[in-house]
């Protein structure tokens, strides 16, 4: 990775050297860069892999240049918001490795195109997809003991009030689960541990908060009634993807953290006023962090103290404040913090959930000790929990943690992050007037929304790497016309300053991503023929089947070819081309796409996928490999002759 050599390079080139001063001197003052100058040193004695981990420059801070042929350290899986997708960056480069679609339809892959995928993401009585679009905002990971374990990937559908899980060995879509009775599912989060049976120190349960309240049910009734509105906290099982429960709280639900040992869950609320416009939303001074019990919940449900709504047959709890007068045995509790807040954060040690205020210029730190004094009935009022809440700017969004004790915050309105100390914040509040809170701040372009460190959301924070998730990015790159792309900055925090290292661009629009370090996750590079029921095994195999007006056509691809040159079919026919692809060689993905018929997918190595349409078009129609795979890959046709 990086060497004195190409931090000479660096330091000559007028352009970066620029960009050191105006952004990164401070950071990287007192490290030998002022005498890169006259030091030379072999790259190839540098620490080259960056599969090794990043190194610690001279001076505390990161090496972050990951030179051509070399691998990131992390992954950094993010929300792509309304594109309705996830993409994966490599981290620190910042280059595009994946994009997966989720609830999005992607002629790339054919996702929503094939039969597959359809299923996957729901579809109508007459076949069609039920939705395809999406608003994603917060990925997370399974965990093994407080740790990422690569298995699954879960993301939100704001839009549509779903939940997606991920593979972790393919990174593809799997499951998605639409939830009953709620809109604008916003927050997500996995839980760490189980809160019954604490042997079970795995991701077992997926909650999510619901941001906007509504009737229930809501089939026409009560729209002009706000007062009767409701808004539900869900869990799902992390294996089957079924909503266990659903809670209904007051107010409405932003994000969700989880504790380490399994017990809480907890989400922020801007909207404890069940205002319907945004003036009744800020009008309360304090809004609240709701914290669930889920143990509690889960023994409600089990003793039938539940109701159904509508048509759902999931189990749905009274968490509203009315319903739960006594702590010891309350299903929630309602933590006040100022004012509309949004994040919520548990920070790597177990100990606080941090909650953003946003139209306070402060963070509240909860202390889950308290929490639990609380739920025990021995602390009186919940704001009792608030053990700090520091003064840190105009904004304050989402924040990260290095494991050092050190939070880093995002100012929206500051275009700042802050990094301040969590002891200090809480001996500041106990009155010590003389701790030191603020530890550094750095600007960022412009108004960032998440931030997020390394390993942050674990219990083995490394501390090297924070992301800022800037949403506006006015002269940051070449104009491309009104839309412009999202700015991603990547701040090197090894050291006592934060040093902004490189920006790269992000098509709108990230919101939350978790960086995770590359060696947590082993995919799988090349699918194995027997998972696929359908696969077709040979090109003796392949061929023609009718069945009245259905017709299936079985194809292989082995490059450069497909098994069938030709296949006739008559106007009118209900088609399905089922494609296996037999090639077995790493990244040897062949694409098949159909003229005039809408049809695009790919199969990638002992993959089968399949499509369905109605041959209603007569004529010729070329059939050919869209996915560049081989010398003779423009020869790479079949031939679909419809006949009238
Ligand atoms: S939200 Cu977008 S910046 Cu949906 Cu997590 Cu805060
Ligand atoms: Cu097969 Cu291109
Ligand atoms: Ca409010």
């Amino acid at each position: 990775m990086s060497d004195r050599k190409s931090e000479d390079t660096k330091m000559n080139d007028p352009g970066r050297r620029k960009f050191l001063e105006t952004t990164a001197l401070a950071g990287l003052a007192g490290t030998s860069f002022g005498l890169a100058g006259c030091m030379k040193s072999d790259p190839a004695s540098s620490n080259g892999s960056a599969q090794a981990g990043p190194g610690t420059a001279a001076g505390g801070q990161t090496q972050y240049e990951v030179p051509p042929g070399k691998l990131d350290d992390y992954y950094l899986i993010s929300s792509g918001g309304h594109s309705g997708e996830v993409r994966i960056y490599g981290c620190p480069s910042g280059r595009t490795i994946k994009r997966i679609p989720v609830f999005n339809i992607d002629p790339m892959v054919g996702w929503g195109i094939t039969n597959e995928s359809k299923a996957i993401m729901g579809t109508l009585p007459d076949g069609q997809l039920k939705y395809w679009t999406g608003d994603t905002h917060h990925v997370h990971g399974s965990y093994t003991d407080g740790n990422y374990d690569g298995e699954y990937f879960w993301v939100n559908d704001k839009l549509h009030g779903r939940v997606a899980r991920i593979r972790g060995d393919t990174f593809e879509t799997d499951k998605i689960t639409e939830l009953p009775n709620i809109q604008g599912q916003h927050g997500l989060f996995t839980d760490k541990r189980d809160p019954v049976n604490p042997d079970i120190n795995h991701t077992t349960r997926v909650f999510a908060g619901a941001e906007f309240h509504i009737p229930l049910p809501n089939d026409g009734r009560d729209f002009d009634s706000p007062d009767k509105y409701g808004c539900l906290f869900s869990c799902l099982d992390a294996n089957t993807m079924e909503v266990r429960w659903q809670c209904q709280v007051d107010g409405n639900m932003d994000l969700v953290a989880t504790s380490y040992d399994g017990k809480y869950a907890a989400s922020n609320q801007y909207n404890t006023e069940n205002g319907v416009h945004y003036e009744e939303m800020m009008s309360a001074e304090h809004d609240a962090c709701v914290f669930f019990d889920i143990a509690r919940i889960e023994a409600a449900v089990a003793a039938g103290n539940f109701i159904t709504i509508g048509d759902s047959k999931v189990p749905v709890v009274d968490g509203r404040k009315s319903a739960n007068p006594d702590p010891r045995t309350a299903l929630t509790c309602y933590v006040p913090v100022p004012k509309n807040p949004h994040g919520v954060n548990a920070s790597p040690d177990g100990k606080y959930f941090v909650c953003s205020g946003k139209l306070s210029p402060t963070c509240s730190v909860i202390d889950l000790s308290l929490v639990e004094k609380w739920f025990a009935g021995e602390l009186g009022d919940p704001r009792n929990t608030v053990v700090a809440e520091p003064n840190l700017g105009l904004g304050p969004l989402h924040t990260g943690f290095d494991g050092r004790g050190n939070a880093y915050t995002t100012l929206f309105l500051d275009s700042k992050i802050v990094k301040w100390n969590v002891d200090a914040a809480i001996a500041e509040f106990a009155g010590d007037k003389d701790a030191k809170v603020i530890v550094d701040s750095v600007d960022v372009h412009y108004q960032p929304g998440h931030g997020y460190t390394s390993m942050g959301e674990t219990k083995n924070p490394d501390g090297k790497f924070f992301n800022s998730g800037n949403k506006f990015s006015k002269d940051r790159f070449l104009p491309v016309g009104p839309l412009h792309v999202e700015t991603e900055q990547l701040i090197d925090i090894s050291g006592e300053k934060m040093a902004l290292i490189h920006d790269h661009t992000a098509y709108p629009e990230p919101h939350d991503a978790i960086i995770v370090s590359a060696n947590l996750i082993k995919t799988r590079q090349v699918y194995d023929l027997d998972e696929f029921p359908d696969a077709t095994k040979s090109e003796q195999d392949s061929g023609i089947e009718r069945n009245g007006n259905r017709v299936h056509i079985r194809l292989v691809s082995r490059a450069p070819a497909y098994s069938l040159r030709e296949f006739t079919v008559k106007k009118g026919d209900i088609v399905t081309i089922t494609l296996t692809n037999l090639d077995k060689v790493e990244d040897l993905t062949h694409g098949f796409g159909i003229p005039k018929y809408n049809i695009s997918f790919i199969v990638n190595p002992q993959e089968t996928k399949s499509v369905t349409f109605t041959a209603d078009k007569p004529g010729v129609y070329w059939c050919y490999c869209t996915h560049f795979c081989h010398a003779l890959h423009l020869e790479m046709r079949s031939r679909m002759i419809v006949q009238e």
